[in-house]
């Protein structure tokens, strides 16, 4: 039995990117937070340096889910659905449809999922939802497909329980984040091609970095209890919109 009296913020997709500076920077603000992901290594790292706890979790299993729920125990103050992810960039004409099924897996079921689970622990806390969302969830793009499809969804998921919960003590809010140039993002969807990956963030000044977008996190997670934000929309400066990116050579 812990005799920790820090609130408890349980944070997926904690082993890299913005998850891992999340997770940091919520440590920071006071919380023990729990990270959970498939890679045990880094997440038994990261607890670690922040004292906080790992729990190996795949968000699309259910076993793992029950047990990532366990281990937060009966309240978490702050629930941050971080797992996701694109793969791939190609028109649906072409669409990989096991790549389709595995975005809306693990961006918009194990949202869904992470949150069923835990929704009592964070009632019991007047807790929060923060769901990693993207400025694709707020408009199409080429090539966008599966990933503008999945978030999306995401998004409606976060609006929808912000309805049914609006009785209840608990915050729903969805940060959509922009271009950020983050470990991972882009070499998952271009499966590993570096060249491809780099392409994107091409003349970019200063794309969002993940330190960037765990500042607004634990912004987010530290409002006063009767204070909402709904949604959060941030670019870096250079992208006024999803197309309009300033490069420069
Ligand atoms: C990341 C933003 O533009 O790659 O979620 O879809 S984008």
């Amino acid at each position: 039995m812990s005799n920790d009296t820090r609130p408890i913020a349980v944070v997926t997709g904690a082993s890299s990117g913005i998850g891992a500076a999340s997770a940091r920077r919520l440590a920071a603000e006071g919380f023990e937070v729990i990270c959970a992901a498939r890679r045990v290594d880094r997440i038994e790292a990261l607890a670690k340096e922040i004292d906080g706890r790992a729990v190996r979790c795949d968000v699309t299993s259910a076993e793992d889910v029950a047990a990532l729920a366990v281990a937060a125990g009966n309240e978490v103050a702050v629930l941050l659905n971080n797992a996701g992810g694109a793969f791939g960039l190609e028109p649906v004409a072409e669409a990989d449809l096991d790549a389709w099924r595995r975005m809306f897996e693990v961006n918009v079921i194990a949202v869904a999922a992470v949150t069923k689970a835990l929704l009592p622990a964070l009632i019991a806390a007047r807790g929060q939802i923060i769901v990693m969302g993207s400025t694709a969830g707020q408009v199409a793009y080429e090539g966008g497909g599966g990933y503008v499809a999945a978030k999306h969804g995401a998004k409606a998921v976060v609006d929808t329980l912000r309805l049914e919960l609006f009785d209840q003590p608990v915050r729903v809010c969805e940060i959509a984040p922009g271009m950020v140039r983050s470990e991972g993002f882009a070499l998952t969807r271009f499966e590993g091609d570096e060249a491809k990956a780099e392409a994107v963030y091409a003349g970019v000044a200063a794309p969002l970095t993940a330190e960037d977008i765990a500042d607004i996190v634990g912004w987010v997670a530290t409002r006063p209890e009767h204070v909402n934000i709904d949604r959060l929309t941030v670019r870096p400066r250079a992208q006024a919109a999803q197309h309009k990116v300033h490069r420069v050579n």
